[in-house]
């Protein structure tokens, strides 16, 4: 009996944690979302019976209990840069030529992504454990907003295997897939609630929450696309091996991610998600080339908080500012207007 208690609940996480990454990370589901559900009840009635074998990283304790009266400051160890943008091939074309300048030419490799629209964040894990979740601020310091962090379900909290450094800091977007999104507006409208503006907004404002319980109830996720401080490890030598690291860790990567040479292969790359960007499942403002080799990174270095390194090639906007020039008001058969 005792041996089966022990046993029961970090066999019942370890399935749990299996599913959710296959789900979200892997996005190749391995039970249905009912068989989740009855797993997750059944852990939940282990831990009530035995609470001294409750994880604290249990899916049972991702909404905290803990309503707070604001958020805490955190200053990143390492700041996080913004991006220099191209809105045109001839900015790209210059943004390749500077790296050219410094760069050998074989080792104009990119990892290029899709940029997603977004909030941008930073994790940090120790000893594999979600300890902390940032807002990005003005890139110095931000808001701890660990608690919020922690009840979106794509985010693991703790990483899998056991090959992960001490400390990693993970960088990424946590944003709202465009059809939850709807679905979340829709039940709005029907309860006479408030709706969210646009997925961004509702990332933002989901954050923002001072009650985890708020955070919970909107559908957020989120992919990782950059490193900050880690410890205890030394990382691979390119950006596509660290994120595919994040992935094997456990940290959902976007599949848009792919790994091209020279000017006209990451304009082609720019071209593709622009005819894909409808079909996605999410809202992107463009993409992101990213220099592969972490040392012509290091060696290139910033200007004004932008690494020379990176740039977001954005789209054309698809919000425009406009004038109104009349309203036409009609009274219906009931007097209303
Ligand atoms: O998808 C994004 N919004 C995105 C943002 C991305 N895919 N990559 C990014 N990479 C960086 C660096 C190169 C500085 C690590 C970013 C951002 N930064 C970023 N997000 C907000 C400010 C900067």
């Amino acid at each position: 009996g005792l041996a089966l208690l022990l046993v029961g609940p970090s066999r019942l996480l370890a399935q749990l944690e299996d599913a959710n990454y296959r789900y979200y990370v892997l996005d190749d589901p391995s039970i249905p979302d009912s068989e989740y559900d009855r797993l997750l009840r059944e852990l939940e009635q282990l831990e009530q019976a035995h609470p001294e074998l409750a994880s604290p990283d249990s899916p049972t304790h991702r909404i905290g209990h803990s309503v707070q009266t604001s958020f805490g400051k955190v200053k990143h160890r390492i700041a996080m840069l913004s991006l220099a943008n191209a809105f045109s091939d001839e900015e790209v074309a210059d943004f390749l030529q500077r790296i050219a300048n410094t760069v050998p030419a074989e080792q104009l490799e990119f990892s290029c992504e899709p940029k997603l629209d977004g909030l941008a964040i930073s994790l940090r894990y120790q000893d594999g454990r979600l300890v902390q979740a940032a807002t990005r601020g003005d890139g110095e310091a931000g808001e701890d907003v660990t608690v919020n962090i922690r009840t979106i379900r794509c985010i693991p909290l703790k990483l899998r295997g056991h090959g992960y450094p001490k400390v990693l800091e993970v960088r990424g977007e946590v944003y709202m897939p465009r059809q939850a999104f709807e679905s979340y507006n829709q039940r709005a409208l029907q309860r006479n609630e408030k709706t969210l503006a646009n997925p961004r907004n509702g990332a933002a404002g989901s954050l923002r929450q001072l009650d985890p319980k708020v955070t919970a109830s909107r559908p957020l996720s989120f992919y990782a696309y950059a490193i900050g401080e880690t410890q205890g490890m030394a990382m691979p030598g390119t950006h596509s091996e660290i994120l595919a690291l994040l992935r094997v860790w456990g940290l959902p990567v976007s599949a848009e991610v792919r790994t091209v040479h020279g000017l006209q292969a990451v304009l082609d790359y720019y071209r593709s998600m622009q005819q894909r960007r409808d079909g996605l499942a999410y809202d992107i403002d463009g993409v992101v080339y990213k220099l592969n080799s972490t040392a012509w990174q290091d060696e290139l270095g910033f200007v004004s908080r932008a690494p020379r390194w990176a740039i977001a090639h954005k789209f054309p906007a698809q919000e425009q500012a406009t004038t109104v020039l009349a309203i036409d008001v009609q009274v219906g058969r009931t007097g209303a207007i």
